[in-house]
């Protein structure tokens, strides 16, 4: 097969594994060509550290995007994920538009926060303009602290641990099959962690899972993302790449060993990403 192509809107945060840490890599391995459109460079990810650095790059965004078109690049991807500003998600925003064409998957992971709480970067004004972004994609990653943000709703009320409700908000969030759906952090049972995916193309609901590892772990969200995007644009269906998703990242997750905000120890695995990728989607007992 050619190699796929995803064009990567994110920022690059130098230590911590998340972000282009993560998707760089984790994408390659999966042998999927990234190309990221980077739109900040900080020292350190905004969740741990204290006092990080940020060279704000959005004043690139414009010209890439327009170098790109003057050379009539395409993508079987555009996956976008933490931004660094208001101005920022206007310029993905505009980018989305700009390569945005039948065969090409909008993925986008609405990340503003985690456990119930918007990251001290994001104001309400980014909040409400990410709510705008999401209105463009093809797939939609939100955990359930985005889910309440997007959906204007109490985080307490986004319950994800039975399957009426899990199918209830999925089918919200995807403004009544707009777009399909990755809620992660669904789980139907105590031991496993995962997510619930509305397929807009099937109209299916379905649930992924993998052995739950008790803990906070930084960067699983992106991990995820990566994996998911990585095996969409391959040509996998919503349902296979959630699943690898939710199996990588939960292995990943079990031989973790370095400390939370470090990110996921994720490196020593890709081999075995590679592989499976390489499989297809139906490779292995269960699928
Ligand atoms: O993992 C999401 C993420 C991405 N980029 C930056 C972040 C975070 C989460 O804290 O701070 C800069």
């Amino acid at each position: 097969m050619p190699t796929p192509r995803i064009a990567a809107v994110h920022d690059l945060s130098a230590f911590g594994r998340c972000s282009l840490t993560v998707i760089l890599p984790t994408l390659s391995a999966m042998g999927v060509q990234c190309c990221p459109v980077v739109t900040a460079y900080l020292s350190t990810h905004t969740g741990g550290f204290a006092a990080n650095t940020f060279l704000d790059l959005t004043d690139q965004m414009e010209p890439v995007t327009a170098h790109w078109q003057s050379l009539g690049l395409t993508f079987d991807g555009v996956y976008t994920g933490f931004m660094g500003s208001r101005e920022q998600i206007t310029r993905t925003a505009d980018f989305i538009r700009t390569f945005r064409r039948p065969d090409c998957r909008i993925i986008v992971d609405p990340v503003m926060g985690d456990h119930g709480k918007p990251y001290r970067t994001y104001t309400p004004e980014m909040c409400r303009a990410m709510s705008g972004l999401a209105e463009l994609a093809d797939v939609l990653t939100p955990n359930a602290t985005e889910a309440a943000l997007l959906l204007g709703e109490d985080y307490d009320a986004i319950r994800l641990d039975r399957e009426a409700d899990c199918r209830y908000w999925a089918q919200r969030l995807s403004r009544d099959g707009a777009c399909s759906v990755v809620l992660k952090g669904a789980s139907l049972s105590p031991e496993t962690a995962g997510a619930v995916c509305f397929d807009r193309e099937s109209g299916e609901t379905i649930f992924v899972s993998a052995p739950l590892v008790p803990g906070q772990f930084h960067g699983t969200g992106d991990l995820f993302a990566s994996v998911l995007s990585g095996a969409l644009v391959r040509g996998w269906s919503l349902a296979a790449a959630a699943r690898l998703a939710a199996e990588f990242t939960s292995a990943c997750v079990r031989r973790q060993g370095t400390p939370c905000r470090e990110g996921m120890d994720f490196e020593p695995l890709l081999w075995r990403l590679g592989q499976r990728a390489e499989e297809g989607p139906h490779a292995g007992s269960d699928h």
